[in-house]
């Protein structure tokens, strides 16, 4: 069962019979676009679309921190879904145009004080989001330059690949626990299936933030690189990637990841449920209200 408009990993068409393709050269730096390429930049992505290697770069660009908003959410699957269905793509690299910041996890103020509709439309985009991306047929890397706790740690999870900036000060993980809230099923077991059972165990309990010589010892991350050779790195493994015939490839991720995207999409209404009634609990707002203040009071 899969949401409308999400095509399983299974049964999309195989991309063997695309055009052959010359391997991928290098990635320009980032902030040149790539050419030739077909870019689609809206208000919080942009997406620029090289269709000589088949490679996309998408960057994420909502300052100050690049907050997984409603509408951020929305144009994340959409770009996603569009370069799904673009012949010409092959792979995907993320990453942001933030300095110093890859996420910072889901917008917190869409889950204080809103409406029961605003929790289910702002909480169906999250899944959907996730289906896309975790079940996405292309390969997909993410080039982390930046802090990247919860949702976006989630993203980091998702792809195939996670490249970091070897910065200790930038941080990763599933920090749910320390906003007093608690990691959906599907975020958990995105976070198993990358690290084991009991680094999950451990850190999902403890909600850390594992700066990034931490996370790659864990095996959150894949690799170190320094942040100004992280793209030449990201597109290096894209060509690895890329080598190989995607049929093969496809079918390979499918396997590895169809029980984890069907149980999301097995119980989706029931996990949209628990996360309204989750948050809609005045405790919750309560650590909610509290957490944001904790990061104002931060500030100053
Ligand atoms: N949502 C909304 N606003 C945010 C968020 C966020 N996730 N993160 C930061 N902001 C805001 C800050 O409040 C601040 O606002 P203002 O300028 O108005 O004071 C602004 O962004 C800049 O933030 P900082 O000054 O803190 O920026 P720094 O560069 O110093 O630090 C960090 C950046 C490291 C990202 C820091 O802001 C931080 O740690 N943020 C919190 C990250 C976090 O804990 N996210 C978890 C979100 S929850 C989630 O993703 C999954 C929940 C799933 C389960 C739900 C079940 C109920």
């Amino acid at each position: 069962v899969c949401p409308p408009g999400v095509v399983p990993l299974c049964c999309r068409p195989p991309a063997w019979d695309r055009a052959a393709r010359p391997p991928p050269g290098p990635l320009q730096p980032p902030g040149l676009p790539l050419a030739p390429c077909r870019s689609f930049s809206n208000n919080k992505i942009q997406v620029d679309l090289d269709e000589s290697s088949g490679i996309a770069l998408m960057k994420f660009k909502s300052p100050p921190v690049n907050s997984l908003s409603l509408e951020f959410l929305t144009e994340f699957s959409i770009g996603l879904e569009k370069l799904e269905n673009n012949r010409a793509c092959r792979g995907v690299i993320i990453t942001s145009a933030v300095p110093k910041i890859f996420s910072s996890g889901l917008d917190i103020t869409e889950m204080c004080g809103k409406s029961v509709e605003h929790y289910s439309e702002f909480w169906r985009a999250v899944q959907e989001m996730w289906l896309r991306l975790y079940g996405s047929n292309m390969v997909t890397v993410a080039a982390v330059n930046g802090s990247s706790p919860a949702g976006g740690c989630l993203i980091a999870l998702s792809c195939d690949y996670r490249i970091m900036a070897e910065n200790p000060k930038f941080s990763i993980g599933l920090n749910e626990a320390q906003l007093g809230i608690v990691a959906p099923f599907w975020f958990k077991d995105t976070f198993v299936n990358v690290v084991g059972h009991r680094i999950a165990e451990r850190s999902l309990q403890l909600g850390s933030l594992h700066p990034a010589p931490e996370a790659h010892r864990l095996g959150l991350v894949d690799e170190l690189v320094p942040e100004e050779k992280l793209m030449e790195k990201a597109a290096a493994v894209m060509a690895q990637w890329l080598a190989l015939p995607d049929h093969a490839r496809q079918l390979t991720k499918t396997m590895m990841r169809k029980a984890v995207l069907d149980r999301l999409a097995a119980h989706r209404e029931e996990d949209l449920k628990n996360f309204i009634t989750f948050v809609s609990k005045e405790s919750i707002q309560k650590s909610l209200r509290m957490y944001m203040e904790m990061l104002k009071k931060r500030k100053s």
